[in-house]
């Protein structure tokens, strides 16, 4: 153990001279990657199935496939798997949490009556644990979602049912953010829409708009509570319309101050990045939550690897220094692998695809863009990719105490042994 931490450090060593030689200081890259607190989504544990109705079906077009064992099946038991995630995942990270997972102590409470008491044991949990918290209204897997409309549903007492769950999640929103310090950011998400051609496209967004601005009515400090709001482009069953389009959102946020738009990476055409967006929204909005994820053909949601898109993303966030003006949350749930595996990896790789960007020489680069050197650019940027990042990434690995390399994957077997194994 010695000897590898011991190998550890003068492969550190070797890596601040490399970095040192193109400007790039690895202390200063440390120690801002530990100021960058990632979102969890609870949703991972359990493959978005949450406590209301257990064993019911997901709604809203989504879908999470694979039956791998040992799904959390309660709050304790996915307090326990995120308490793994969070020991493995060096830093200090926040939890997002859906208002499915209020813990009602079998009692049913209507989603527009849940309050801050259904998630009395998050809160506790966060405050002993120091995680921030996050909130989504639950617009789905319900009856009154059923025929694919809530917040655009043609019949207001439906629409006004989910206006008053969505004005419920953000008072409960608030009142983490009051109890923990740390601003709530809560995420309207809607999968309104519908499979075949419809003859009207407007009527819908009208009453989204109208919806929306029912919900956000109430002022409440945005040191408590901030809100979001999150475009798709389609879902499953939901493929000819959405209602709330990535237009739709953009204009609703730009025109609603201090609304926040959330760009999910993997609710664009496929060939379409969020990369490129942030720069160009981020002149006309305030503050942005990412939905970091993956799509692979039809699906947004697999577990985040190290991919290119997830590099200029974060590229982007330190080139334009907006990590000021942007939460960072994860989106995704594969149900086909080891569930806090998920979580770690897809993490991990955030924090790895921030910490490449960070230790880039960007004034360098910007300024042989700016002499016309594009030969010396492209040069730069691709050595980059073979310098000794790894190096520099386990050493924050060791000074946040978590695992180095696959270290953290004999953690997670031995739990699931212990833990998993017997659910
Ligand atoms: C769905 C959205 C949304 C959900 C979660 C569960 O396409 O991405 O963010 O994944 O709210
Ligand atoms: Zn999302």
């Amino acid at each position: 153990m010695a000897s590898h931490a011991g190998a550890a450090e003068a492969a550190y060593e070797h890596a601040c001279e490399r970095y040192a030689a193109l400007g790039v200081d690895t202390e200063a890259a440390l120690e801002r990657l530990s100021r960058v607190s990632l979102s969890l989504h609870c949703w991972q544990g359990d493959d978005v199935g949450g406590f209301e109705n257990p064993g019911g079906a997901l709604g809203g077009g989504i879908a999470a496939t694979g039956n791998y064992p040992g799904k959390a099946r309660n709050g304790d038991e996915l307090r326990s798997d995120l308490d793994l995630a969070f020991r493995l995942i060096p830093g200090s990270h926040r939890l997002n949490l859906h208002a499915i997972y209020a813990e009602t102590g079998g009692a049913r409470v209507a989603r527009n009556e849940l309050g801050p008491e259904h998630f009395a044991a998050w809160l506790d949990w966060a405050k002993a644990q120091g995680h921030g918290l996050d909130f989504n209204p639950t617009c789905f897997s319900h009856p009154l979602a059923a025929d694919g409309y809530t917040l655009a549903h043609p019949d207001p007492a439906v629409r006004q049912f989910w206006i008053e769950h969505c004005i419920a999640s953000r008072r409960i929103g608030a009142h983490f953010g009051r109890v923990l310090g740390t601003p709530c950011i809560t995420n309207i998400w809607v999968p309104d829409g519908s499979k075949d051609t419809p003859a009207d496209r407007l009527a819908p967004r009208q009453r989204l708009r109208a919806s929306l601005d029912a919900v956000l009515a109430e002022p409440l400090d945005p040191a408590w509570n901030r809100d979001a709001v999150e475009a798709k482009l389609f879902g499953i069953g939901v493929e000819s319309y959405t209602v709330g389009s990535h237009e739709f959102y953009m204009g609703y946020a730009m025109s609603r101050p201090g609304t926040l738009l959330c760009l999910d990476a993997g609710h664009f055409h496929p060939t379409e990045v969020i990369s490129d967006k942030l720069s160009a929204v981020l002149l006309y909005i305030d503050e942005l939550l990412l939905h970091v994820s993956r799509g692979v053909r039809w699906d947004s949601d697999h577990v985040v690897t190290l991919t290119d898109e997830l590099q200029a993303i974060m590229q982007e966030l330190v080139r334009g220094d907006f990590l000021g003006r942007t939460h960072i949350g994860l989106d995704f749930f594969d149900a086909s692998i080891n569930r806090v595996a998920a979580w770690v990896i897809g993490a991990r790789n955030a924090q790895r695809a921030l910490l490449l960007a960070l230790l880039e020489p960007t004034a360098r680069l910007r300024e042989l863009e700016r002499t016309g050197d594009n030969t010396g650019r492209l040069a730069l940027m691709e050595e980059l990719k073979g310098l000794p990042w790894g190096a520099v990434w386990d050493q924050f690995c060791l000074r946040h105490d978590a695992p180095v390399g696959m270290a953290f994957l004999d953690a997670i077997r031995s739990y699931e042994a212990k833990v998993l194994a017997q659910r």
